[in-house]
């Protein structure tokens, strides 16, 4: 059995060995010179080139190395009917909710605006309210979404989510669907965005969204970055309507050395690191998932993908 891996070549070769200790029975090979694509039955991929995973002839599987799949499904080429596996488990988990607690943190006790202060020597004593009354949203109660919305719970936060389905999540304020979001908004301070990216969330941090947020909001971006509208936000920081942003993930990766992100006052860029996945504890969750679906066992990771996510 062959398996082409594509991942960044800066971290390729960590990738390849790693692979290559956890699958020994299995030749490994790397996109940048993978041989005969016809052998290939396993594409394990971040971001495929479209086009690419069609000439191989005999496909079994597509795994992705990321718990979104929108990177793959972009490929107008895209092989009909061939299933993908997605990655999620406990370290993309934790990594997340790290991210998230700190950023959502750090916004709740306006640390940006005490840290500018700092460079003018002021000394801005800014009285908050207590977590208990500041309103965290979390778009998207998935994986991630739902782990991330309980430890802000936990920690104190008035927690709420959204998703499409209906939830119930102990702590947590769960509204659902295009009926649910405009109250899911209202009683929103802090939002943070882990949706996956599909045509009815692409664009939706717009100034709709951003004008249906009480004033003086925070926004908090570790889904995709096509979810946000660009100029909207900046339009929406501009006017004071939100008071900063956190944005991991951009419409271009990296970001453009010139776009206006990296030096807007009330902006946070991070480089796509909220939970980014390492051959260590992400190839021993690909490693697993691929030796299920080869032994005909139920792989969890498996995507329904009519669902688009
Ligand atoms: P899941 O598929 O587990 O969850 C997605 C959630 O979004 C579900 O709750 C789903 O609702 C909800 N959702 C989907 N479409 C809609 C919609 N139209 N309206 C409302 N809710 C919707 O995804 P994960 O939690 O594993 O990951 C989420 C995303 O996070 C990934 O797709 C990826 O884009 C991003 N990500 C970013 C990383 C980073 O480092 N920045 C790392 C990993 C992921 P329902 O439950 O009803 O299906
Ligand atoms: C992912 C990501 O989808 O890292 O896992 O963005």
């Amino acid at each position: 059995m062959s398996i082409v891996l594509k991942v960044g070549e800066a971290r390729g070769q960590w990738w390849v060995d790693h692979m290559k200790a956890l699958l020994p029975d299995q030749e490994i090979r790397f996109f940048l010179d993978p041989g005969n694509l016809d052998d290939v039955e396993i594409a394990v991929v971040w971001k495929p080139e479209p086009g690419w995973l069609k000439t191989m002839k005999n496909l079994k599987v597509i795994v992705s190395i990321g718990a979104g799949i929108d990177h793959i499904l972009v490929d107008p080429e895209l092989p009909k009917d061939i299933p993908i596996i997605r990655t999620t488990g406990d370290d993309l988990r934790v990594r997340m909710r790290e991210y998230v607690t700190l950023h959502v943190l750090r916004h709740h006790r306006r640390i940006p605006e005490i840290y500018a202060a700092q460079e003018t020597r002021e000394w801005l004593q800014i009285i908050e309210p207590p977590m208990y009354e500041r309103g965290v949203g979390v778009m998207g109660l998935g994986n991630l979404g739902a782990d991330c919305a309980r430890a802000l719970s936990a920690l104190g936060f008035k927690t709420a989510g959204w998703s499409r389905s209906a939830k119930s999540i102990e702590g947590v304020e769960c509204f659902h669907g295009e009926d649910g979001f405009k109250a899911f908004l209202a009683r929103t301070n802090i939002l943070v965005c882990l949706l996956p990216l599909t045509p009815s969330t692409h664009g939706i941090m717009n100034k709709d969204l951003f004008a249906a947020l009480p004033e003086n909001s925070c926004v908090i971006n570790s889904g995709r970055g096509e979810h946000m509208v660009d100029d909207d936000l900046i339009a929406a920081l501009d006017s004071g309507h939100l008071r900063a942003a956190t944005l991991d993930v951009f419409h271009q990766e990296p970001l453009q050395n010139d776009h206006p992100f990296w030096d807007h006052p009330k902006v946070l860029v991070t480089p796509h690191v909220a939970s980014l996945i390492d051959p260590v504890a992400g190839g021993e969750i690909i490693a697993g998932n691929i030796r299920r679906f080869l032994a005909g066992e139920p792989v969890p990771d498996m995507v329904d993908v009519s669902r688009g996510y």
